[in-house]
């Protein structure tokens, strides 16, 4: 890093400033947080500052509804360029037929694939002719007879307890409204996901599509298989790989375990284990990609161009070498937590990880996720808590906490920095008592140790300064 690049973001800084200095100052408070933190949330990371600089210029001011070539507003050739660069990186490194690098988000994303789905599996009269509409031409009677259809399809995905999304059919997401929904969970014993009575489940359900992708399952999935079940009932495999991206496209995740050769549709995020800016995409066969194409204006807004431009930049990225070694150093780090937290007396789910998060069921020490999530943060350890399978204490307060390694694996943590971050985690834990009130004791205050925040954020301190987050850049 350049002095050149302290001053640039320091003027950046300043000229924020000159319009409304809180702003600047929040700006600069949250790289100093994100620095002074262990920043464990499995879904964050930190991006590179190529990336971070793409988000921040006049691609943003223009408006380019449409696809490449093919635009609601004249003036896009430069977002047909940054929206093309995208794709091309984007079918290379995961080695899809198509890419579609538009959506705003995951949940925009997996919305997309929904409806390209929809689009090109249900028979109807209505869905023929959007097809060959814009949403404009629609009538409140086209709108209500879709209504109609869309309700009678089936999804069928992970519930949300046994680590899947709300996306996945969840009954307060529009996925648990728009389709008729059925979940798969875990075996009770093992936590694994059990494809011998997912595949029953499938065959009495007969979902028109099945969902596998989850954030917070603390394991690989087997989408050979997830294929194999998906084609037998006649269904679509959508895999939802937000939170993995980054390990297909390191090439952790191979062979049946890379969704890409498995699915017809895969959904992700760019901005978790991929590590690249906020936003999402879809991948899909040659078959669906038209359909996926008319996410804008279906499902989505116009596109961001600025942060296509940054997206481009990440795939790009991913598709070095360098991008391999780290992918490969997140699970291992992953691995070096979770023995580290067993051997201090830590349950997990499942009893380990072979993907890049831990899930922690803090019931053990007494506490509730919302007690250790945040005791934790008084340490210094920023987490979030999770609900585990069959969770007593509901969604809110939870049982769990979620932890995962993309974010320090950046840094350059290794394993042995992991065993210290497990280290940290056990004493918090172990130090954190919940207050009894007069009606019995609470699920969100508690008590930590005198001394014990102060120590881990201490050691903490030591562990982040000795892999500096963007080292040279001064601010
Ligand atoms: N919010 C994301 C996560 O933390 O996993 C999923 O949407």
């Amino acid at each position: 890093m350049t002095a050149s690049v302290s001053s640039i973001y320091s003027q950046i800084l300043d000229t924020i400033a000159s319009v409304e200095p809180r702003v600047a100052d929040a700006t600069r408070q949250e790289l100093s947080d994100q620095r002074e933190s262990l920043k464990l949330i499995a879904s964050e990371n930190y991006a590179s500052l190529p990336t971070l600089m793409a988000m921040g210029t006049w691609m943003s001011d223009k408006y380019a509804e449409g696809t490449v070539g093919h635009r609601f507003y004249a003036g896009c050739r430069n977002i047909d360029t940054v929206e093309s660069v995208a794709a091309e990186h984007a079918e290379a490194l995961f080695g899809a037929d198509h890419a579609y690098v538009q959506p705003h988000s995951g949940i925009d994303a997996n919305l997309v694939a929904y409806w390209a789905i929809l689009s090109h599996r249900v028979e109807s009269p209505t869905l023929a002719r959007l097809q060959a509409a814009t949403v404009n031409d629609l009538s409140e009677s086209d709108w209500e007879a879709l209504r109609h259809e869309f309700n009678a399809q089936k999804v069928m995905g992970m519930s949300l307890d046994a680590g899947g999304h709300l996306t996945h059919g969840f009954r307060h997401n529009i996925s648990g409204k728009m389709f008729q929904q059925h979940s798969y969970g875990t075996n009770p014993d093992t936590g694994l996901i059990d494809y011998d009575a997912l595949r029953a489940t499938a065959k009495e359900f007969r979902p028109l599509i099945i969902v596998a992708g989850y954030s917070a399952y603390p394991r690989r999935v087997n989408f050979a298989l997830m294929r194999e079940i998906a084609d037998e009932v006649g269904a679509t495999l959508f895999v939802d790989m937000a939170h993995f991206a980054g390990l297909v496209a390191g090439k952790v995740f191979t062979g049946e375990e890379n969704p890409i050769p498995y699915a017809h549709i895969v959904a992700s995020t760019t901005h978790k284990s991929l590590r690249g800016p906020r936003g999402g995409f879809v991948l899909a066969t040659s078959e669906y990609a038209d359909a996926v194409d008319k996410g804008c204006p279906m499902v989505l807004g116009g596109p961001l161009g600025h942060v296509m431009a940054a997206k481009a930049l990440a795939f790009a990225e991913a598709r070095t070498p360098s991008f391999q070694t780290y992918a490969a150093q997140v699970a291992t780090n992953a691995k070096a937590l979770a023995e580290g937290l067993s051997k201090r007396g830590v349950r997990l789910v499942t009893g380990g990880t072979d993907n890049h998060l831990v899930l922690m069921d803090v019931s053990s020490f007494g506490l509730t996720g919302r007690q250790a999530e945040s005791a934790l943060l008084d340490a210094g350890v920023v987490t979030n808590r999770n609900s585990v399978p069959r969770d007593p204490n509901g969604a809110w307060y939870t049982s769990g906490v979620r932890i995962g390694t993309p974010a320090l694996t950046t840094r350059g943590f290794t394993e042995s920095d992991f065993d210290e971050v497990a280290d940290l985690i056990a004493q918090v834990l172990a130090n954190t008592t919940p207050t009894t009130t007069p009606k019995g004791p609470s699920k969100a205050k508690y008590v930590l140790a005198d001394g014990v925040a102060d120590r881990v954020h201490a050691r903490a301190q030591e562990l982040l300064s000795d892999n500096p987050l963007y080292p040279g850049l001064e601010l």
